[in-house]
């Protein structure tokens, strides 16, 4: 026993009883155990040491081919009642989802070591923080605990001073997708997660913790737990307005939260505070404020170079996990836009061949302590965190929706928030690039009865008159040849001075059936090549298209029947009759 909290110690060695692990090893979150870590997957094979000149204390890490993404089909939230899972979710009763894992575990981790993970999500001692315990057979989980999370003796410290935390149990099994399944109890703060070593389906902090147990904690406590990245935007006046924004996965976060400002702007500063999950409180002033429950980064690495994202670009020159990349004669890691070098060794260890399709996984990731990134703002450890003048949703989609547009007032906010659509990514397994539903970027993500949740989104507005206004934004237009109309990336910082301008009243906007849209000429393009056709189609409403958008969101309001709020449905119809 190396707990004095009762519930813990009986907890643990119940599962350790039932898993038959041979060993127990309670992680401490010392820098010397994530070596210990380290040598031990080195030594098994699980890790591959990169080139330690050109990338020091990085390694290497490859899945099982058929373990390299979330698996949604295979996720549940099991509510005592189907109904508060929502048609949002998949659904299991609780006694039969127990069962069925309490089978799957059962001598799952004969011959192996069963480590004990206490962690914290948001900063030590910080009021809004949360903690959790992750039992997990698999030391690179361990490892990337360490990475992502406050973890160790200070966390559990904590946790035997309150009692509080959720229970996560995780096995990565045999990796059989047959036999995989990711389980949530959010009426008994439980987690169990089998089959899987990959990141969302295996890192119980991330998603399984932090969204969706967090989320319908949330709901009951009044606070939101969002999909969000938190950025700090500083003039040249050195103002600094931070904003919130919510992306569907691989759709932009991770770049956005680390944008460096492009040459034209200089003086223009812009602090990273988180790249994936924001946790917001109302505070005493009614504003809302922001904390970023992780501590570490687990990013998308195709895409990554020195001009798209030099920061973490950057950040994953040390001190950094990658998975499942490809490698260079020099044996350095390589993915797809890396810009320098190329691969000779694939994602899967075969010589690379292009008719194998990409030379690293288009899922393929960096685990980094988010103090690598030379943009980490020192407000990211803040116990309040930091208060958020805009929230942005935000989505892929080649057609129909603008660079960016602005709701008329929170309800209809939440509306924009609720209706946005997105093309479907790698993240998750399945076909890529299919336009999907995807409301505040959680479809994923909530643990529980979406139109519960849009109802609790709207009860914001009853309880603050200092809300953040509501923007939206797609960097991800298109031409009929499939190129970008818009240059994304540091570029993206011309919009975010526009939703900044706007939240201080400093700039006019153009009513539009869907919302506020910038005048021409407000989004600054100087120094852009970019042609003033492009922006006025970047920034025009189909008022046919729109329509047909708006029924199909009716359509889909329908699926959740009459727990739909009905100020959701009336904002709905608002847009609708302004369309006809
Ligand atoms: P998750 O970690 O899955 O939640 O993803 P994310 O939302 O953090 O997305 P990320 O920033 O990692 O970007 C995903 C992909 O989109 C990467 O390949 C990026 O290079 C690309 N991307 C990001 N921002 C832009 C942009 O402004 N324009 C374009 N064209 N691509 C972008
Ligand atoms: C996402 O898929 O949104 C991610 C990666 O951020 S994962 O940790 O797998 O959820
Ligand atoms: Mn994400």
């Amino acid at each position: 026993m190396t707990t004095r909290l009762e519930s813990l110690s009986e907890w643990v060695a119940g599962i350790a009883r039932l898993t038959q692990a041979e060993r127990v090893h309670w992680c401490t979150g010392t820098r010397d155990e994530y070596d210990e870590f380290v040598r031990e997957m080195l030594a098994r094979g699980d890790l591959l040491e990169l080139n330690q000149d050109s990338y020091p204390d990085c390694y290497l890490h490859r899945s099982d081919p058929r373990d390299v993404a979330r698996v949604e089909h295979l996720t549940y939230v099991c509510s005592d009642r189907k109904e508060d899972a929502g048609p949002n979710n998949n659904w299991m009763l609780p006694a039969e989802a127990r069962e069925k894992m309490n089978g799957l575990f059962d001598g799952c981790m004969k011959g192996r070591t069963l480590y004990v993970i206490p962690y914290c999500m948001g900063p030590l001692g910080s009021p809004y923080s949360r903690y959790g315990v992750e039992i997990t057979d698999s030391t690179y989980v361990a490892a990337n605990m360490y990475l992502m999370t406050r973890m160790g003796d200070a966390a559990l410290a904590e946790i035997e001073r309150t009692g509080r935390f959720i229970r996560g149990l995780h096995s990565v099994g045999e990796l059989d997708p047959e036999r995989r399944f990711i389980m949530h109890f959010p009426e008994d703060l439980t987690i169990m997660s089998y089959g899987s070593g990959y990141g969302g389906n295996a890192l119980l902090g991330k998603k399984c913790h932090a969204l969706r147990i967090a989320s319908y904690q949330a709901r009951t406590e009044g606070w939101l737990a969002e999909h969000m990245l938190i950025v700090g935007v500083e003039n040249p006046a050195g103002e600094t307005h931070y904003l919130a924004c919510a992306f569907p996965s691989q759709c932009g976060k991770t770049n956005l939260a680390m944008l460096i400002p492009p040459k034209s702007h200089r003086g223009w500063k812009v602090w990273t505070l988180g790249d994936d999950i924001a946790w917001m409180h109302l505070d005493d002033e009614g504003r809302l404020r922001a904390i970023n429950p992780e501590a570490g980064l687990f990013g998308v690495v195709p895409g990554t170079n020195r001009h798209t994202n030099p920061n973490a670009y950057e950040s994953i020159r040390r001190d950094a996990i990658f998975t499942n990349v490809a490698l260079t004669a020099e044996n350095d890691p390589w993915w797809e836009d890396k810009d320098t070098g190329e691969p000779v060794m694939d994602w899967q260890g075969r010589p690379y061949d292009p008719a194998n399709g990409p030379a690293a996984h288009p899922n393929s990731r960096f685990t980094v302590s988010a103090k690598n990134n030379p943009s980490y703002s020192e407000l990211a450890e803040a116990p309040r965190g930091v208060p958020i003048s805009a929230l942005v949703f935000g989505g892929r989609r080649r057609e129909l929706t603008p660079l960016v547009y602005e709701a008329r007032d929170w309800a209809h906010g939440v509306l924009v928030g609720a209706t946005a659509a997105s093309e479907t990514t790698a993240a998750a397994t399945g076909k890529v690039g299919v336009v999907r539903r995807d409301p505040m970027a959680m479809k994923p993500f909530c643990g529980y009865n979406f139109a519960d949740y849009w109802s609790h989104w709207l009860s914001f507005e009853n309880r603050s008159d200092a809300l953040p206004r509501i923007f939206h934004v797609n960097w991800f237009r298109r031409d009929p040849d499939g190129s970008f109309l818009w240059p994304g990336f540091g570029e993206n910082l011309r919009v975010l001075r526009w939703i900044i301008d706007r939240c201080r009243d400093r700039v006019d906007a153009v009513e539009s059936p869907i919302g506020y849209l910038p005048e021409p000429g407000a989004i600054d393009t100087s120094g852009l090549d970019i042609e003033l056709e492009t922006m006025q189609e970047l920034l025009s409403v189909d008022p046919e298209a729109w329509k047909q958008e708006m029924q199909s969101i009716g359509e889909y309001f329908q699926t959740y029947g009459d727990r739909v709020p009905q100020r959701l449905r009336a904002e709905h119809g608002k847009v609708l009759s302004a369309l006809s």
